[in-house]
C-alpha cells in the first residue's frame, strides 16, 4: 500500500503547523535567549523593545501563572529563567508582537545584564567536579576483574561522538488559541502531544482537560519534538491564557538551531579482552553523557547506552558504567536511537582497536562473537538472536570475499584512491526502557455510512504510521482502505498517549486499532448471525461481504453496518493495549526491558581520495530482519533514510560548541548535513522475513531506529581506507570522520617521523590528474 500522504505531499497540500490558517487577532510570538552560556541576570531592559512599533507584551517568568518548571524526569529546567542562566539561547523573556518581524526586530532591544559564571561545555569536566544529573549507573554480567586473567590480548582506549542536530524539515513551533472558560487549543509540531499538555497543565496552572493538543503532522521529528516541542508550546499557551489572544511560535532555522538541544556527544573509556580464539572474554566501559544544562530525557538516554553497550555481542564478563554530566549547552534530548549508537560505537571502536594491533580483519572478531538464541545481555534479558541469519546472509548474498578481492586489488593499483570496507552488524532493542510508557489507546468510530474514522495516539511525522494504521483496521474490518479515514492525534479522544518514539509508534497503537477493531467486528458478526439466523461461529467478514461457512451472503458491509445502528449495537470502541512480559529492576539493573530486539548487518564500502582528505560512499548492503513486513515500501524508505542519517553523524555532521558555550555550526552553510551527492552511490536492502511471534503487530518488526546505527560501518570503513595509504596512521576514535580530519590521518607522521610511505607518489599523481 503507498502512504496514504504522498498525494498531499507531492501537491504541497499536506497541513503543517505553519499552514493552519490564523485566526484573526493571532499574536506572534519570540524568545529572547540568553546571550551567554553561564550566569547570573542582574539587570533585564525590556524598556526599548515594549516601545518597538507592533510589540503588544513580553512576558518573563513573573507572568508564569503556574509552576515555572518544564522537567519531566528531573524538574530542573524552567519555563523561563529567573536569576540563573545555564546556557546559550535559554530563554529569558517572550516577546508577543502583531507580526512575526516586529517580535523579531524587538528582541534585538532587549538587553541583559548577566554576571559570568565558570562555562563548562565538557561532560569529563562536569564529572570531575561532580556535576551530575542522576546517579551514576552500572550494568554488570559475569565479572570482569577476575577475567582479565583469561585474557591473551587485552586493549584500552578512547572513544568520543558528537553532537547531531535534528534537523527536522519543518521547524519547531506551536499555535495556542483561547477556547470559552479557560480552555485552550493547541496546535503544536511534537512527538508527544501528551508531554505537551502536561507541560502546559504544570506551567498556566490549568489542568490537564482544560488542553486539546492536535496534531496533524509534522515535517520531521528524529526525536527532537519527542520533549523538546513543551518549550513553544508552554510560551505560547502561557501568552494565549495571559492575554486572551491566539499565540503563535514557528522558529526559524537559527532560533530552532541554537536553542534546542541535539544528540547527547559522549566521551567514553574502553578496555577489551580476548581471547586466543578472538573470543571477546570481557569488556568495560565508562561512558561520559553530555547532557546539557538541563536533565531533559538525559537520564532515559543513558540507560539505553548501557541497554547497547555491547551491540550485538555476547561477552561473558562486563562492567559499564554511565556518567550523566551537566554542561553548559543547550539540554540534549532524544534522537533517533536515543543513547544506543553512541554505545555501539565504542564496542566497535574497540574491536577495531584489537583488530588493528593484532593484523586481523575486524570482521573477524565480529563474526566469532555474535550472540546466540539464549545467550544473556548484561541486562539479563535473553537474546533471540538473528544476528548469524543476518551476517551470514550478508555475507554469502554480497558475495563479501568478492568485495574484499576487488578492494585489495583497487588499492594495489591505485595510490591516490583507496578503498575501504566494514560490516556493520546492528541488534537493538525494541519497547521505551521506561516500562510503564508501553501503553497505547485507539478509537474506532464506524459512521452510519459505512465509512471509519480512525483516533490512535500516534503521531504522524514521516514514518508512515498513519498508513499502517490504516492498514490493521482494513485488515481486521475487512473492507477497502478507501472508507478508512486516520483522524490527527487529539488529546481530547486519546488521552495519557506516550510520545511517538523507541520505534515502538505502529506496535503499541497497531495493536490498540487491531483489538477495537476486532471488538466492533465481533459485535457485527452477532449481528449478522442474529440477521441471518445461524450460529455466530460460522460467520466471518471477507473483502466487505459475510459469510456463512464459505458461503457468500447478499449481506454486504454497508448494508451489516446499517443493521447494527438500527439493532442499538454500538458502533464505536476504545481499545487499550499495553506489551505483556517487559518488566526492569533498577535497583538490580536485570530485568526483561524489551519485547524483542532487531537485528540486521550492514557492508559499507567506501573510497578515500587520498590527495584532498575527500570520500565517497560506493555502497551500503544490507540484510535486515524486518519480521513480516507490513508495508515494504515505507519499510525500505524507513532504512535507506536511517542508513543516510547515520552515514552523516558518523563522517560530516559536526556540531561545534566554542568554549564559551556557543553553538558555531549554527547554519547550513557551517554544519553539512548528507545530500543527493553525498549519499550512498548504491543502496541494497535484503528483507529477512522472519516469523517470530514477536509482540509487534501482525509478526512484523520495528524499522524506525535500527537502521540509523548501520551508519557507524561508514566510520570504520573509511578508517580501513585511510589505514591503506597510510599503515601507520594514528587515528583517535572521534567521530564524525569529516575531510579535515581524513586528510588529518592520511598524512599523520607521529609514528614514522617525517614520510608517508604512499605521499609523494600520491601528490605527484594527483596534481597530474
Ligand atoms: N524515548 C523514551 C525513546 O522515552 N524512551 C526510550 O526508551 C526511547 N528509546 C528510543 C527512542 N526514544
Ligand atoms: Mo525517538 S529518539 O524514538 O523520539
Amino acid at each position: 500500500m503507498k502512504n496514504i500522504d504522498s498525494r498531499t505531499h507531492v501537491r504541497g497540500e499536506s497541513i503543517y503547523l505553519d499552514d493552519i490558517p490564523e485566526v484573526r487577532g493571532t499574536l506572534f510570538g519570540a524568545a529572547f535567549g540568553s546571550p551567554v552560556a553561564h550566569g547570573i541576570i542582574r539587570h533585564l531592559d525590556l524598556t526599548a523593545a515594549e516601545a518597538m512599533p507592533g510589540v503588544v507584551r513580553i512576558l518573563t517568568y513573573k507572568d508564569v501563572t503556574g509552576e515555572n518548571q518544564i522537567g519531566g524526569i528531573v524538574p530542573d529546567e524552567p519555563l523561563l529563567a529567573e536569576h540563573h542562566v545555564h546556557y546559550c539561547g535559554m530563554p529569558i523573556a517572550f516577546i508577543l508582537a502583531e507580526t512575526d518581524d516586529a517580535a523579531r526586530a524587538a528582541i534585538k532591544k532587549i538587553t541583559v545584564n548577566i554576571d559570568p559564571l565558570p562555562v563548562i561545555t565538557d561532560p569529563r569536566d562536569a564529572q570531575a567536579l561532580g556535576h551530575l544529573i542522576v546517579r551514576p549507573r552500572t550494568f554488570r554480567l559475569g565479572d570482569t576483574a577476575t577475567a582479565w586473567e583469561q585474557c591473551a590480548y587485552i586493549f584500552d582506549g578512547v572513544a568520543d561522538t558528537k553532537g547531531q542536530e535534528h534537523l527536522y524539515i519543518e521547524t519547531q513551533g506551536a499555535y495556542a488559541i483561547p477556547q470559552e472558560n479557560d480552555g485552550i487549543k493547541l496546535y503544536s509540531s511534537t512527538q508527544g502531544p501528551t508531554a505537551v499538555q502536561r507541560a502546559v497543565a504544570r506551567s498556566s496552572g490549568l489542568p490537564m482537560h482544560q488542553i486539546d493538543v492536535d496534531v496533524t503532522r509534522l515535517g520531521g521529528g528524529f526525536g527532537g519534538k519527542e520533549d523538546q516541542a513543551n518549550m513553544w508550546a508552554a510560551l505560547c499557551a502561557l501568552a494565549a491564557h495571559v492575554l486572551k489572544k491566539p499565540v503563535k511560535y514557528a522558529l526559524n532555522r537559527m532560533e530552532d538551531m541554537a536553542m534546542t538541544g541535539k544528540r547527547h556527544p559522549y566521551s567514553s573509556d574502553f578496555k577489551i579482552g580476548l581471547d586466543e580464539n578472538l573470543k571477546i572474554i570481557a569488556y568495560e566501559a565508562t561512558f561520559y553523557q553530555n547532557a546539557g544544562a538541563a536533565a531533559d530525557l538525559s537520564p532515559a538516554v543513558m540507560e539505553r547506552t548501557l541497554f547497547h553497550c555491547t551491540n550485538t555481542y555476547f561477552v561473558p564478563n562486563v562492567t559499564a558504567t554511565a556518567y550523566c554530566c551537566r554542561t553548559n549547552l543547550p539540554p540534549n534530548t532524544a534522537f533517533r536511537g536515543f543513547g544506543g549508537p553512541q554505545g555501539m560505537f565504542v564496542i566497535e571502536a574497540a574491536i577495531a582497536k584489537a583488530a588493528e594491533a593484532l593484523g586481523v580483519d575486524a570482521a573477524v572478531i565480529q563474526a566469532e562473537n555474535l550472540n546466540k538464541t539464549g545467550d544473556e545481555f548484561p541486562y539479563g534479558q535473553k537474546a533471540e538472536s538473528e544476528a548469524h541469519a543476518c551476517w551470514d546472509k550478508a555475507v554469502t548474498l554480497y558475495e563479501i570475499d568478492t568485495i574484499r578481492s576487488k578492494t585489495a586489488s583497487f588499492n594495489t593499483v591505485n595510490l591516490v584512491y583507496k578503498k575501504g570496507i566494514a560490516l556493520m552488524p546492528v541488534c537493538f532493542g525494541i519497547s521505551f526502557t521506561n516500562t510503564r510508557m508501553n501503553q497505547a489507546r485507539a478509537l474506532v468510530h464506524v459512521y452510519t455510512d459505512g465509512s471509519v474514522g480512525v483516533s490512535t495516539g500516534a503521531v504522524e511525522m514521516g514514518q508512515g504510521v498513519n498508513t499502517k494504521m490504516v492498514q490493521v483496521a482494513a485488515q481486521v474490518l475487512s473492507i477497502q482502505t478507501e472508507r478508512i479515514k486516520l483522524l490527527s492525534t487529539s488529546t481530547y479522544r486519546i488521552a495519557n498517549t506516550s510520545p511517538s518514539a523507541a520505534s515502538a509508534t505502529a506496535d503499541l497503537n497497531g495493536r490498540a486499532v487491531q483489538i477495537a477493531c476486532t471488538d466492533i467486528v465481533n459485535r457485527l458478526r452477532a449481528v449478522a448471525a442474529d440477521e441471518l439466523q445461524v450460529d455466530i461461529d460460522g460467520i466471518s467478514l471477507k473483502d466487505e461481504w459475510v459469510y456463512v461457512g464459505d458461503q457468500q451472503t447478499d449481506w454486504d458491509w454497508k448494508r451489516l453496518v446499517m443493521a447494527a445502528f438500527a439493532k442499538r449495537v454500538s458502533l464505536s470502541e476504545h481499545a487499550h493495549y499495553a506489551t505483556p512480559e517487559i518488566h526492569y529492576d533498577a535497583a538490580k539493573e536485570k530485568g526483561h526491558p524489551f519485547a524483542y530486539h532487531v537485528y540486521g548487518t550492514a557492508i559499507v564500502e567506501v573510497t578515500v581520495d587520498c590527495l584532498r582528505g575527500t570520500y565517497e560512499l560506493d555502497a551500503v548492503k544490507v540484510v535486515h530482519d524486518f519480521g513480516a513486513s507490513m508495508n515494504p515500501l515505507i519499510d525500505r524508505g524507513q532504512i535507506e533514510g536511517g542508513i543516510v542519517q547515520g552515514v552523516g553523524w558518523m563522517t560530516m555532521e559536526e556540531v561545534v560548541f566554542d568554549k564559551a558555550g556557543r553553538l558555531r555550526s549554527n547554519a547550513l552553510s557551517t554544519y553539512k548535513v548528507p545530500d543527493i551527492y553525498s549519499v550512498p552511490k548504491e543502496i541494497a536492502i535484503d528483507f529477512l522475513q522472519t516469523q517470530q511471534d514477536n509482540l509487534a503487530i501482525f509478526r512484523s518488526k520495528a524499522v524506525g531506529e535500527p537502521p540509523l546505527m548501520y551508519g557507524i560501518g561508514a566510520y570504520f570503513a573509511l578508517r580501513n581506507a585511510i589505514l591503506a595509504f597510510n599503515p601507520a596512521a594514528i587515528i583517535p576514535f572521534d567521530a564524525p570522520m569529516t575531510p579535515e580530519k581524513v586528510l588529518l590521518a592520511l598524512y599523520d607522521r607521529s609514528v614514522k617521523g617525517d614520510t608517508v610511505p604512499n605521499e609523494q607518489t600520491a601528490i605527484t599523481l594527483g596534481v597530474k590528474s
